[in-house]
């Protein structure tokens, strides 16, 4: 198993040391590292790179990452997630325009900036998929998170991370034309071992009462879509904020303006049906 570093690469020195021939592996954790020290301001906190090759070969080939540049098979991927850190830089980048909060789907479209602006002069031909993309450009974005070792796939149909359990959203996938992190996958992080499925009765009521095949199956009955988030035990205290999970399971604007204005979070109804995670 290879030495990786949280963002699931190897050290540049350790790398530098080992190579005889010019080897992409160390570009790649340059662009990865700086790609996450201009994310995580940003509240993108959650940061993996893992070779295309192992998310491509566990989904259909419509789900397959690009191949930017030279169209190269073997090619540095990243999953780029958040936890509750991302609430406040986004409330904040609404709060520098007010504007932002007439538009639809705000979240995606902070997602959009934020992503692009910090690929903007990135050293390598590069290509981003976000999660809230539809086909023919939809990324199983869960997938790739279990591929690159970030955070497991659950019977809770939740990727669950070690250290934020169910708390976190999934925003994009980056690709770049430079080799990939060298040796096997990471594989997922284990994180039902310990648990007999506390999220399946919760599941279950929430898939009963709306069923996803109907429309808006999660915004009217969004307390059942919660407690299944809730029965995990993994990263209780990293919860998101009150406001911010209100917003993301039920699309209530009023929530949004007003966590804007001062952090309120009032009762909250309506939904656009988007699922920002
Ligand atoms: C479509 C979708 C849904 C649909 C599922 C419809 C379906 N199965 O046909 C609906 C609208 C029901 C939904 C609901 C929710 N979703 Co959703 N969803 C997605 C989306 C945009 C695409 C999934 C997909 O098509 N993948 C492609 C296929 C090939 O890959 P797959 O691994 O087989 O994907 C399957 C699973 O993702 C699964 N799935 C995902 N959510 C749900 C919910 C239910 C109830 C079921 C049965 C299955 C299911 O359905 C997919 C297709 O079968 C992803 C983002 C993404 N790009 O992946 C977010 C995503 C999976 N959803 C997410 C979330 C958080 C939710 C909600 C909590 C809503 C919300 N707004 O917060 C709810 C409830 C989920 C729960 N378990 O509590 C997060 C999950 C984060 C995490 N920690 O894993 C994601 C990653 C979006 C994000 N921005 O982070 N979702």
């Amino acid at each position: 198993m290879p030495t990786r570093t949280r963002h699931g690469l190897r050290p540049a020195s350790r790398v530098a040391k080992v190579r005889a021939v010019p080897d992409a592996s160390a570009d790649a954790t340059a662009l990865v590292d700086a790609l996450a020290v201009r994310l995580a301001p940003a509240g993108f906190d959650l940061v993996r790179a893992l070779d295309a090759r192992w998310y491509d070969a566990a989904v259909a080939p419509e789900y397959r990452l690009p191949r930017p540049g030279s169209g190269r098979e073997a090619r540095l991927a990243v999953v780029v997630g958040s936890s509750r850190a991302f609430w406040e830089p986004f409330l904040a980048w609404l709060r520098d325009d007010p504007t932002r909060l007439d538009a639809p789907d705000p979240i995606d479209r902070y997602a959009v900036a934020a992503v692009t602006a910090a690929l903007a002069d990135a050293a390598a031909p590069c290509a981003v998929r976000f999660s809230f993309e539809p086909p023919p450009r939809r990324v199983a974005i869960q997938r790739l998170a279990d591929a690159a070792g970030l955070a497991a796939r659950t019977p809770s149909m939740l990727c669950v991370h070690p250290t934020f359990g169910p708390w976190i959203a999934l925003r994009a996938a980056v690709v770049f034309d430079v080799a990939p992190p060298d040796g096997p996958g990471a594989g997922p992080p284990r994180a039902c071992d310990d648990c007999a499925e506390r999220c399946a009765a919760a599941l279950a009521r929430a898939r009963d009462a709306a069923p996803i095949d109907r429309g808006d199956p999660v915004a009217s009955h969004w307390r059942l879509w919660l407690a299944v988030r809730d029965a995990c035990p993994i990263g209780r205290q990293h919860r998101y904020p009150e406001a911010y999970l209100r917003y993301v399971y039920t699309k209530d604007l009023g929530v949004l303006r007003a966590a804007v204005a001062d952090g309120a979070a009032p009762a909250g109804r309506g939904s656009t049906g988007a699922c920002d995670g």
